[in-house]
């Protein structure tokens, strides 16, 4: 709110200060993007938790969902905001922006991929319950390119286990609309131009230390066994349309 009552004051100021009141939004756009305005292309919130910080529980703990959201996922946001705060036309989606992450600065990737991804791994998850499967078409397209369930999650599994150091997990729709596994380092994820495989992220899986250290120390193996009781199967198969 703050920051559109900003924009419209640089707005209204800009088009006061060339002494024209009306103004086709084009032009008006021109004008807060020019050089000399101090100028904000996007501005990106913290998302609230689409559930309890506790609701995870015994999968993943409140302690841990408290820190992950509170402070990394804030932070990222901060740190974003500041990385876009001194990019003109900065764009308000960020898939434009992984779409040219050449372009960008390194605080970009990392922070932004940081927003982007956690805020789709509170999404991929709910309160964990037994015998949670995917249905209809997302688990007849896992079946369809891995062969079975239990096959997909030890795909998964041994991609999450050997992403050396930090980094993502992610089932990811290939354009042909074909399922494939994929790790990424840091914050990458598969929108982005430079990641080593592309798509669109399915499901994603958080294997930095500070997802599970608190609980599970150095078991990462265990970790991942235990995130299948807590996959959003409905928002997966929202994902794959
Ligand atoms: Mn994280």
């Amino acid at each position: 709110m703050m920051e559109n009552s900003r924009r419209n004051f640089i707005k209204k100021t800009a088009m006061a200060g060339v002494g024209l009141s009306v103004l086709p939004s084009v032009l008006a756009n021109q004008i807060i993007s020019s050089p000399n305005q101090i100028l904000r292309g996007a501005s990106f919130t913290l998302p609230e938790l689409p559930y309890a910080f506790n609701a995870l529980e015994p999968y993943i703990d409140e302690q841990t969902m408290k820190i992950h959201h509170g402070k990394h996922h804030a932070a990222y946001v901060n740190n974003l905001n500041k990385a876009a705060e001194s990019i003109a036309d900065f764009p308000e989606n960020l898939e434009t922006v992984f779409s040219n992450m050449e372009k960008y600065p390194a605080a970009v990737r990392n922070n932004g991929g940081g927003h982007w991804n956690h805020t789709f791994f509170w999404k991929c998850m709910q309160p964990g319950k037994e015998n949670n499967l995917p249905q209809g078409k997302i688990a007849e397209a896992i079946n369809r390119d891995f062969g079975s369930f239990e096959e997909f999650k030890k795909k998964f599994k041994e991609t999450a286990l050997g992403q050396f150091g930090s980094g993502w997990a992610w089932l990811i729709k290939e354009p042909d609309g074909k399922l494939i596994i994929s790790g990424t380092p840091n914050q990458d994820n598969p929108l982005m131009s430079l990641s080593a495989k592309k798509g669109i992220p399915v499901l994603g899986l958080d294997v930095w230390e500070h997802a599970y250290y608190l609980k599970y120390q150095n078991k990462r193996g265990d970790y991942i066994d235990n995130f299948w009781y807590v996959v959003n199967w409905n928002q997966v198969a929202e994902n794959f349309k």
